[in-house]
């Protein structure tokens, strides 16, 4: 096959790097290791940035999420058996979309395929080629067949355990990594969630989270310990959990359990994100923990700024805005990096926290939710940081 870029992975990033493309008239095919039906079931990010659901309408896969997202001004911090909200409208002008990661896929796959743009599911061994020429390649296999893209660019849109990522010599990247000693089990209920908004709880049990999917199902998260198993959380378990560390803000209806999972806590950046013909996007490239709602929002930031470059390079033979192309992303993304730590050190439990440490987190949940200015910082880097090119 020839296509002037081969994409790699039909998650989000991929997806939207496809999209992005096409209205720009340029072509990309995508392979994709997983089956459609796996990709479409995923359960993972939950909370889009306004910018990005505005991005989903202005490029004509917005219709379901109007119709069905929720649209928040902002969130609760519960603490010392107290709620707190931070109203990112009234601070910033700009709220949140909660819009389940599953549906935007959904939604970006039923596009492309209805604008014929190949996505290739269930391949096998695929492999990057030529990377330093200018005529990369794709092979892979399919039903047993073996399968080639020869293409001009390849976006690395494989997630965090592709094959993109290792395929450039290691001697040329620099990673930065942190491990947290914690983990997210997370849980989808069919279950009223206990406000109309998300509430981040800090309790002296452990974090937990309350979002949701609808009026009707939510999306509920305890911090448990890192390397925990999901076989010892029974949901029972996980219900008592829930309703301690609400500690009391709220009540919490309890209901059948769809789905339970538990997601390891990392922050890492791999630097440069592009190596010849081959450029990283999103999980692929970097890694935030969850607590700030970000790892879905800067894949397809790093995909605008991407498409931007191709089509600068096509369309006026520009290759300026390619090779910027790995500094503007990283700008925001350790803007991402540090806002996910920073989220994340205030309101977990760290094991090896002391007194001082609970003590100081407590304090800095009094600041936020007292200070304007403090809790400015907080609205405007999770409702979303303007883009800068
Ligand atoms: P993805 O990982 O979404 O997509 C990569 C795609 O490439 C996948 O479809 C994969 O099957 C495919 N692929 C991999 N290897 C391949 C190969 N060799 N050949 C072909 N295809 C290949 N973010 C949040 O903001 N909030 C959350 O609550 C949250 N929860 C998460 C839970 C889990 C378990 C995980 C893993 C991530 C979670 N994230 C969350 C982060 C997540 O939303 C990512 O940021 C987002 O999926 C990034 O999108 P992509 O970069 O497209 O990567
Ligand atoms: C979710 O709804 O899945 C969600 C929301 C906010 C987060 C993490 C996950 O910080």
């Amino acid at each position: 096959m020839r296509a002037q870029v081969g994409i790699i992975g039909a998650g989000p990033a991929g997806l939207m790097l496809a999209l992005l493309l096409r209205r720009r008239g340029i072509d990309a095919v995508i392979v994709e290791n997983r089956s459609r039906s796996y990709v479409e079931q995923r359960v993972r990010a939950g909370l889009l940035e306004q910018w990005v659901s505005d991005l989903l309408v202005e490029t004509g896969v917005g219709a379901r999420l109007t119709r069905e997202a929720m649209f928040h001004d902002g969130i609760h911090l519960a603490f010392g058996g107290k709620s707190h909200h931070v109203d990112f409208r009234k601070l910033t002008g700009k709220g949140v979309t909660v819009y389940g990661q599953q549906e935007v896929v959904k939604d970006l796959i039923a596009r492309l395929t209805d604008d014929g743009v190949p996505i290739l599911f269930e391949v096998e061994d695929v492999a990057v080629h030529d990377l330093d020429g200018d005529m990369p390649r794709i092979s892979f296999r399919k039903n047993g067949e073996p399968g080639e893209i020869a293409c001009d660019f390849i976006g690395g849109c494989d997630g965090f355990h592709g094959v993109c990522r290792p395929s450039i010599p290691a001697g040329l990247l620099t990673t930065y990594e942190r491990e947290y000693p914690f983990g997210w089990l997370g849980i989808l209920t069919e279950s009223p969630p206990p406000a109309d908004e998300l509430i981040y709880a800090y309790h002296e049990r452990g974090f937990a989270l309350y979002s949701m999917r609808s009026a009707t199902v939510s999306r509920l998260y305890v911090q448990v310990d890192h390397g925990e198993e999901v076989e010892r959380w029974s949901d029972a378990r996980v219900w008592e959990e829930l309703h301690l560390r609400l500690g009391g803000v709220r009540s919490l209806a309890e209901g059948r359990v769809l789905q339970k999972s538990i997601t390891p806590m990392r922050s890492f950046v791999t630097e440069p994100m592009r190596h010849g013909r081959l450029f990283l996007a999103g999980d692929s490239a970097h890694i935030v923990p969850p607590t700030g709602a970000k790892g879905l929002n800067l894949a397809v930031a790093d995909v605008v700024v991407l498409a931007r470059a191709i089509t600068a390079f096509y369309t006026a033979g520009r290759s300026d805005l390619l090779d910027a192309y790995s500094a503007t992303c990283l700008d925001r993304i350790w803007k991402g990096q540090r806002f996910s730590w920073w989220m994340t050190q205030m309101l977990h439990r760290f094991p090896d926290g002391s007194a001082f440490d609970r003590r100081r987190q407590l304090a800095e949940l009094a600041y936020v939710t007292s200070s304007t200015a403090a809790a400015t910082t907080l609205a405007e880097n999770y409702a979303g940081l303007p883009m800068t090119w």
